[in-house]
């Protein structure tokens, strides 16, 4: 039997920079970046680096808001984890000498070995645990397709937009996005859902993708995806 071709999803406009964005909620995946203990609680590989972990912590509520909406309206919703093999057999010689500080990937840390998969810190914070059935995309990069199956996936589910959020806004979620950009994927990120530990990186790195009629994609708020989600 032929396959009926699948239905064109109806557009929805968000409000967003450097314009709207025509959102088709059956191609769109909500691809949440790195929102790990190890990055995100104190003890972790953020605050061995000498990093603040609380100015990340403020993503944490709206990405809860966002998850929420999205589960409650059956789309995708994919979660990344950076990390590496216990063996460190993925892990570039110089990625483990530029992560240099007291500690150090792989060295054991108050919530296990840094960045390990496997270990308590490389998990992904409690209030924003995978359900089952959600994917988890573990990477060894700072970009999420690199090393990675998920090109395959978000091409199984006939995906073509990303809602991208999390953690860091210059570091995972801006390669992860470039990435998608040169894949053909069209990427909205929600400011107040990605963060920092260097605010003027983060308001750079927003400015780059809205740049140039939206070089690498749109720039938004959460509210504005809950309003097109219908979700007050
Ligand atoms: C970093 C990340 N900053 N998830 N990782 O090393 O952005």
């Amino acid at each position: 039997m032929i396959a009926e071709p699948r239905q064109r999803a109806r557009a929805r406009a968000i409000a967003a920079e450097p314009y709207a964005f025509d959102f088709r909620p059956t191609e769109c995946a909500l691809l949440i970046i790195d929102m790990q203990r190890d990055f995100l609680e104190p003890g972790g590989f953020g605050e061995s680096l000498g990093n603040d972990v609380s100015l990340l912590r403020r993503t944490i509520a709206p990405n809860c808001a966002l998850l929420a909406a999205w589960r409650a309206a059956h789309l995708t919703v994919i979660h990344t984890r950076e990390g590496h093999h216990p063996d460190l057999s993925d892990l570039p010689a110089t990625k483990k000498h530029r992560a240099r500080s007291d500690l150090t990937i792989g060295d054991p840390g108050p919530m296990g070995r840094i960045l390990i998969r496997g270990e308590r810190g490389h998990d992904i914070i409690p209030e924003l645990y995978p359900q089952p059935g959600e994917p988890v995309i573990d990477k060894p990069g700072k970009g999420a397709f690199w090393a990675t199956d998920l090109k395959s996936l978000l091409d199984d589910r006939e995906i073509r937009q990303l809602i991208v959020t999390g953690v860091t806004t210059e570091v995972c979620v801006h390669t992860t996005v470039r990435e998608a950009n040169d894949r053909g994927f069209d990427c909205l990120v929600p400011a107040d859902c990605t963060g920092s530990y260097f605010p003027e990186f983060h308001a750079a790195g927003l400015a780059m993708i809205k740049a140039q009629s939206g070089i690498f994609g749109w720039v938004s708020h959460s509210e504005n995806i809950l309003a097109a989600l219908g979700t007050p």
